[in-house]
């Protein structure tokens, strides 16, 4: 059955009983179901040609192509109104037209990334978007590659598919294979492009996509992934290669759309449905007891939804110090690390005060500062990278622990309901969410630094003793430096938790309600009907019949699906 179907049904029988919040949430489910963006990730090295094949994909040429990409800002495309969108390091949102993505993921254009750029969003309409996809096109495989698997466990599980674009000339590199060990771990759908077709001769190419293929079968046993070689430049080589990839691609979204929104939309309304079920039993048990005993199990499920508040309370409190152990992780992790950054950045400093000999002192303490940005990304970025997917990882554990317990005390509130109203307790099942967690937007910017140019200026008389001065103030700034880059990053981590638990606790408010609020509406209706007329009472019997007819038909229909 599908679920629409399904939905159809219980929104009917939610009216029947007059249960308005299950009907909402019906209406939500379904929702949510047809709005879900697939995620669709293109990775692979630098100048494979990801840009082109996305250009080709969405059939407009949107993103910069054989340009110098910052590796620390990924292009996003999803459906939506015709722009781009740009969010920096510093949490500003500004728009854009498209002809101006340019200027804000290029090297060219945005040197250093010294814009502070964090993510950029393009949104247009186009065939492929409108089926209900978001693609990323990553800067460079880096990006996706994390070190250790408990690290990618916090970032790739939200990604449905991947198309790993490479190319025969150089071959499939070792970043690339390790990219699909990734893949490996975490079940994503892989495509593997081998772009630049028209590079090589039928016979070579046959040879380099056979090749390719071999390679990606040893890393990627579970899938039998078909190497695409095509020509993602639509002037170049076959067309018709192009066209079969985008078919396939095409074929592979609509139906996993289907199957996700499907998955998801089944649990969410297996949950309304045994909600309405135990709460229709309760009603109609209500119906025939007389009026001392309904006040007894009224009283008693008011206990119940008592303690299950007292508990409630202590959520926020809960999730709240999975982000302190989280931030704690992280201090731990840089802490760890911190003395071996510091001496790699100084050993890194001198050898350049070294090399720049020749130079002035202001010019020397200007360069070093203009040099300082890239520096700390190449060595305090790794290892900021992993104290921050640590911390992940652990507010990740501590949110799941604070759902079980949600949903403990939900099966305990049912249990005590179906105990008291003396019916049935139904296999409950319970949407029970996952904590979704993102890794915080970041880009360290260079800090406005304060120098005294005159100083600096005057030590040039002092000869050797003032290029003593200029690596000692080198060596100071770089060492606050570093501790600014991890204090930086801690504070986007910060904020970026404090969103996940916001967003986890409301989930979390919405599965207790969805249980809570028709359990609760079936005995303030139960104590009503009890209360009215023998003939009242019976047709109100009848309705109820007639609603749980139609919330068996749906369950048996979500559950052959
Ligand atoms: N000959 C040929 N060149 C291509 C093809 N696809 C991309 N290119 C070129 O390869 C260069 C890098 O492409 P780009 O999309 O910027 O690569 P990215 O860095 O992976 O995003 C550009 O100059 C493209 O024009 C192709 O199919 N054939
Ligand atoms: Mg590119």
């Amino acid at each position: 059955m599908r679920a629409d179907h399904a939905a159809a049904l219980l929104s009917q029988a939610a009216g029947i009983v007059g249960d308005a919040s299950a009907r909402d949430r019906v209406e939500a489910i379904s929702t949510r179901a047809r709005e879900r963006l697939l995620e669709v990730a293109v990775v692979g090295e630098f100048k494979r040609g990801k840009s082109t094949l996305v250009n080709a994909l969405i059939e407009r040429d949107v993103l910069p192509t054989g340009v110098l990409p910052l590796t620390a800002v990924p292009t996003v495309i999803e459906p939506g109104d015709e722009g781009c969108e740009v969010r920096f390091a510093s949490g500003a949102l500004e728009h854009h037209p498209l002809s101006e993505v340019a200027r804000f993921v290029a090297e060219e254009g945005n040197p250093g990334n010294r814009l502070g750029v964090a993510v950029v969003t393009v949104r247009l309409h186009t065939p492929l978007l409108d089926e209900g996809v978001r693609l990323t096109d990553t800067p460079g495989i880096g990006s996706v590659l994390e070190h250790g698997t408990e690290a990618t466990t916090a970032y790739l599980p939200n990604v449905d598919a991947a198309i790993l674009v490479t190319a025969a000339d150089p071959p499939i590199s070792r970043e690339e294979t390790a990219f699909l060990d990734r893949v490996m771990e975490h079940a994503v759908r892989l495509f593997v492009v081998l772009n630049k077709a028209d590079h090589l001769d039928p016979h070579e190419l046959e040879r380099a996509r056979a090749f390719t293929e071999a390679v990606v079968r040893r890393h990627v046993a579970d899938q039998d992934v078909k190497v695409y070689a095509l020509s993602a430049r639509s002037d170049r080589g076959d067309p018709s290669a192009l066209a079969s990839f985008r078919s396939d691609l095409k074929r592979f979204l609509v139906h996993e759309r289907e199957a996700t929104a499907r998955a998801s939309a089944h649990r969410g309304l297996r949950q309304v449905a045994d909600g309405l079920r135990l709460a229709m039993d309760m009603e109609r048990e209500a119906l025939d007891m007389d009026a001392g005993r309904l006040a007894e199990a009224t009283r008693a499920f008011e206990e119940a939804r008592r303690r299950l508040a007292e508990r409630t309370e202590t959520d926020s409190a809960r999730l709240e110090g999975a982000r302190r152990a989280a931030l704690r992780a992280y201090d731990d992790a840089v802490e760890a690390a911190a003395g071996e950054v510091t001496a790699e950045v100084r050993r890194r400093t001198d050898e350049r005060i070294f090399a720049l000999a020749g130079s002035s002192p202001v010019e020397m303490i200007e360069t070093l500062r203009a040099e300082r940005v890239d520096l700390l990304n190449d060595i305090a970025g790794p290892v900021g990278e992993r104290a921050a997917a640590e911390a992940l990882v652990t507010f990740a554990r501590g949110a799941q622990d604070t759902a079980r317990d949600v949903a403990g005390r939900l099966e305990s509130l049912a249990r005590s309901a179906a105990g008291s109203f003396g019916v049935e307790l139904p296999d409950l099942t319970l949407d029970v969410p996952e904590p979704e967690v993102t890794k915080p937007a970041f880009t360290y910017v260079r800090p406005l630094a304060l120098g005294d140019q005159a100083v600096f200026a005057s030590w040039r008389l002092l000869g050797g003793r003032g290029v003593r001065r200029v690596r000692a103030r080198a060596l100071e700034e770089a060492d606050e430096e570093t501790a600014m880059y991890f204090g930086r990053l801690r504070g986007a981590l910060g904020q970026q938790l404090s969103d996940d638990a916001r967003r986890f606790a409301a989930a979390l408010r919405r599965l207790q309600e969805g249980l809570e609020c028709p359990l609760t509406e079936a005995v303030e209706r139960a104590t009503a009907a009890a209360a009215g007329s023998a003939c009242r009472r019976e047709e109100r019997a009848a309705e109820l019949q007639r609603a749980a007819g139609l919330v068996e038909e749906a369950l048996a229909g979500l559950s052959d699906a």
